[in-house]
């Protein structure tokens, strides 16, 4: 296994002693159950069985223990017919299953006790489960914590995916240097997953449209695709807390539909008969190909569509099995899309209801926008997605004749409501005519949806006044704001477990059901007695993560000092690099005043850079160059240290999490439409320093304006700074600090082996600096030394801390799908099984 060094150091799994598995599924039982497994479908004996064979039979054991709810679940979806949600996303940010698994049936305890008379340590099994790591960052592992609230609530959803063969890269860090590997978390198999094989769909590509006349006189259209992938389904179960419901993940994985051109074989050609098997498999290779290149680009549009229409195709099947016509699919099914990547499905939920099923354009459009919603998740203009005309129309011929039609009627209707002025037209088109002929992918999900959702308040009010200001006019109740949440199950109960029985034993059983119940530790926020317990809880988390830092970093790092952690994915926006210069300015501070009472603390870093994005892979260099220079300067006294964990994920951040002091957000207002690392970290008693940007404004509303540190410019004031230029040399003219450390950095004193590694970075600060990153270093600075002054008030500190636990309940995942559960969706918990 390539993650031994992982294994030993992982945190434990809830130790709640909350086990609520009936009286039959005993002990005696499950160890029963594992033997069985690894007999029966494991192959093996306990005297030849590898640790990684009684991780499969522990697996088997669980998952038989789900298995049962599953099919309740699934029958009760079709007798009592609630409406059924599907949620449409390219990523799944998953993680691990087993702990969420036995921690939501309850059966931690007693599959502990079970390994343990087997001899086998199941802490030490569940740290050999890969990472299923079917996203990007923040909107894959949204998906992740969505799917285990919906089943938490017992709404009958289902998601749709892509089962990738690689899933996000594997980063190395090699002289500092992030290297991409393929991460390869199929490789053992997955003992999560059940294939499907009889569950496949067609999928096809290019050719032509045919116009065909009904006897009736009417235009029929007919798509003959000159291409055909078959999705095929690998279904995953998904527990919701108390094992009360179960969904299913459905991920499709695209196979070609002959596998071999014997014929092509027969001639010698061993590479051309297997050509078609490879073009089609490619669709479910890998998370996001590099999309620069105009091969990439196809790919992404192919993988797009694929599980679009997969995923409507089967939609619409158990639709017609449960009711046996389309017409009522609004009132029964809500399709979410998350981001514009599944927006290909307003076109093709079109072309299957006019083309496939007879259904009039009128009603099929009534049908499609009742049907769909959808979520942005960023207003980067970069990230927006479109697609170029010739492309659409070559590889999805009568999906681009369907949204020409959709955009005309559109503009018709704009037309006919009194809105003649030119430049308003060209904004609310769905085709963008600047930069050769593109289809804005957000205009045709916000067009052809009921609701369209922000992920934060802020995100949503910037979002009508900028990405979709002139349609948020046109449709002025669409816009609506679902601020994002996390779920406690993984990210307290089973990161946490120390924390969450202190949670239980002060504030009661409650805090398992009801987020909102940790607000009872509220008034134990300076009794000293809890305090003492609760410090005691983040120290054990600090000595456990002090010792990956080791493993992984050779850094050693002393648990007691400040953990200042900042973990995501790298990007100028997210402004890694304000920290970075920050914390260069302390080492020069410290340098320049050692005598000073300095507040000793690590900066602790981890987070991957897009494999083409030269500039953030600057940036983790420069992260650990300075780490290099800082961590071996015997002057600092170990006042600071700087830590980059390789290869971030979501089992790393249960690691990190627990363990954080102080949560860096400090983004350039109005670009991070969210966050939720930040959500994450306060809600383990991390004190954020943050910008008021996304999420963070609402959490300084529940934690209280005096237990966050907030500072730099608002997003009114960058949109005003930016409108004034971005050359900052006066602004770095005026602050001696920043001046010295541009230099420093500037001139390769981080970088003797190339000294001008970094001229380049700091010209881009100092000319050109899109993220303000200058604009707010004295405010970060100052307000990083009014962390430094509290934390030295150990009692203002833990009370601060204690009290970001008890404010953080509304941030639960289960809040945020109940909201949309009621307000976009329309849907209620399905009845008892
Ligand atoms: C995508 C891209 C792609 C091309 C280049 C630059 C770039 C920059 C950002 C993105 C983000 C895509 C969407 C996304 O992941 N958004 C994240 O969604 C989270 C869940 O709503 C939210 O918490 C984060 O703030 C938001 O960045």
């Amino acid at each position: 296994m390539n993650n031994t060094s992982e294994a030993a150091c992982a945190p434990s799994l809830a130790d709640t002693g909350r086990d609520i598995a009936p009286a039959a599924d005993s002990v005696a039982n499950l160890r029963e159950a594992i033997l069985r497994r690894l007999t029966y479908s494991v192959g093996k004996n306990q005297a030849s069985a590898s640790e990684y064979d009684w991780y499969l039979a522990v697996v088997y054991a669980t998952r038989d223990r789900i298995v049962e709810g599953w099919m309740a679940s699934t029958n009760a979806a079709y007798v009592h017919g609630p409406k059924r949600v599907y949620y449409l996303s390219l990523e799944f940010l998953i993680g691990r299953l087993l702990g969420d698994a036995l921690n939501n049936l309850g059966l931690t305890e007693t599959m502990r006790a079970a390994t343990r008379e087997l001899g086998v340590d199941l802490e030490r099994l569940r740290t050999l489960e890969p990472d299923a790591a079917l996203g990007n960052g923040g909107l894959g592992r949204l998906a992740a914590c969505f799917m285990e609230s919906m089943a938490t609530l017992s709404i009958a959803a289902h998601g749709y995916g892509i089962r990738y063969d690689h899933g996000l890269f594997r980063q190395v860090l090699k002289d500092g240097w992030q290297q991409e590997y393929p991460e390869d978390w199929l490789a053992l198999g997955n003992p999560w997953e059940f294939k499907r094989p009889e569950v496949c769909y067609r999928i096809g590509f290019g050719g032509a449209v045919e116009a065909l006349t009904s006897p009736d006189g009417a235009t029929r259209y007919a798509w003959k695709p000159a291409e055909y992938v078959e999705a095929i389904a690998y279904d995953t179960p998904v527990v919701g807390w108390r094992g009360a419901h179960v969904n299913t993940l459905r991920l499709w994985s695209a196979r070609a539909c002959d596998p071999l051109q014997l014929d092509v074989f027969n001639a010698g050609d061993y590479v051309g008969a297997v050509a078609d098997k490879m073009r089609a498999e490619a669709i479910s290779k890998v998370l996001y190909p590099s999309d620069e290149t105009p091969a990439g680009q196809e790919l992404r549009l192919r993988q797009e569509y694929f599980f679009a229409s997969a995923s409507l195709q089967d939609a619409l099947r158990r639709h017609l099995k449960q009711y046996q016509e389309v017409r009522s699919l609004a009132e029964h099914v809500a399709i979410q899309l998350n981001d514009t990547h599944p927006a290909i499905s307003v076109a093709e939920l079109m072309r299957l209801l006019v083309d496939v099923h007879g259904i009039a354009w009128e009603e099929a459009w009534k049908i499609t926008q009742g049907t769909i919603s959808y979520t942005n998740h960023t207003l980067l203009p970069e990230a927006l997605e479109s697609w170029p005309v010739p492309l659409l129309e070559r590889m999805l011929p009568r999906q681009m004749q369907i949204i020409y039609l959709i955009n005309a009627l559109h503009l018709d209707s704009v037309r006919k409501s009194g809105h003649t002025d030119a430049r308003l037209i060209a904004a609310v088109s769905m085709i963008d005519e600047h930069a050769g002929r593109r289809v804005r992918m957000g205009h045709l999900a916000f067009i052809g949806s009921h609701k369209v959702n922000g992920v934060s308040a802020l995100h949503s009010k910037l979002l009508k006044q900028t990405v979709f200001r002139d349609l948020g006019t046109l449709y002025p109740d669409r816009i609506v704001n679902k601020t994002n949440g996390i779920t406690f199950r993984r990210w307290l109960f089973e990161a946490n477990p120390g924390l969450t029985r202190l949670l239980a034993d002060t504030a009661g059983e409650g805090i398992y059901d009801d987020p909102m119940a940790l607000r009872k530790i509220a008034p134990y926020a300076s009794d000293a007695a809890f305090v003492g317990e609760f410090a005691a809880v983040k120290r054990q988390n600090k000595v456990a993560l002090a010792k990956i830092i080791l493993d992984r970093c050779h850094v050693k790092v002393d648990p007691d000092v400040l953990f200042d952690v900042q973990i995501k994915r790298v990007h100028e926006y997210k402004r890694q690099l304000l920290n970075i210069l920050e914390t260069v300015a302390l080492y020069d501070a410290i340098r320049a005043q050692p005598y000073l009472d300095w507040v000793p603390r690590v900066k602790i870093f981890a987070g991957k850079a897009a494999a083409s994005y030269h500039h953030a892979k600057l940036i983790i260099k420069l992260a650990n160059d300075v780490a290099n220079v800082i961590n071996n300067d015997p002057t600092v006294r170990g006042m600071l240290k700087v830590a980059y964990l390789p290869n971030y994920n979501v089992s790393l951040a249960e690691s990190i999490i627990p363990a954080s002091d102080l949560s860096e957000q400090i983004s350039t207002a109005g670009m991070e439409a969210s966050g939720t690392g930040n959500m994450k970290l306060a809600l383990n008693g991390a004190l954020t320093i943050g910008t008021l940007d996304g999420a963070n404004v609402e959490i300084k509303q529940h934690v209280g304006d005096e237990n966050i540190f907030i500072f730099g410019m608002t997003a009114e004031q960058v949109a005003q700074r930016r409108g004034r230029g971005i050359d900052m040399r006066e602004t770095i003219a005026r602050s001696p600090a920043l001046r010295e450390v541009l230099d420093a950095i500037g001139s390769g004193v981080f970088s003797p082996d190339d000294p001008g590694r970094y001229a380049g970075l700091v010209d881009i600060l100092t000319h050109h600096d899109h993220f303000l990153v200058c604009e707010d270093f004295d405010a970060y600075y100052a307000c990083q030394r009014e962390v430094a002054a509290k934390w030295l008030d150990r009692a203002a500190w833990w009370k601060a801390s204690i009290l970001n636990t008890a404010g953080m309940g509304w941030f639960s995942s289960d809040r945020t799908i109940a909201e949309y559960a009621d307000e976009i969706w329309k849907t209620q918990a399905q009845k008892k099984e």
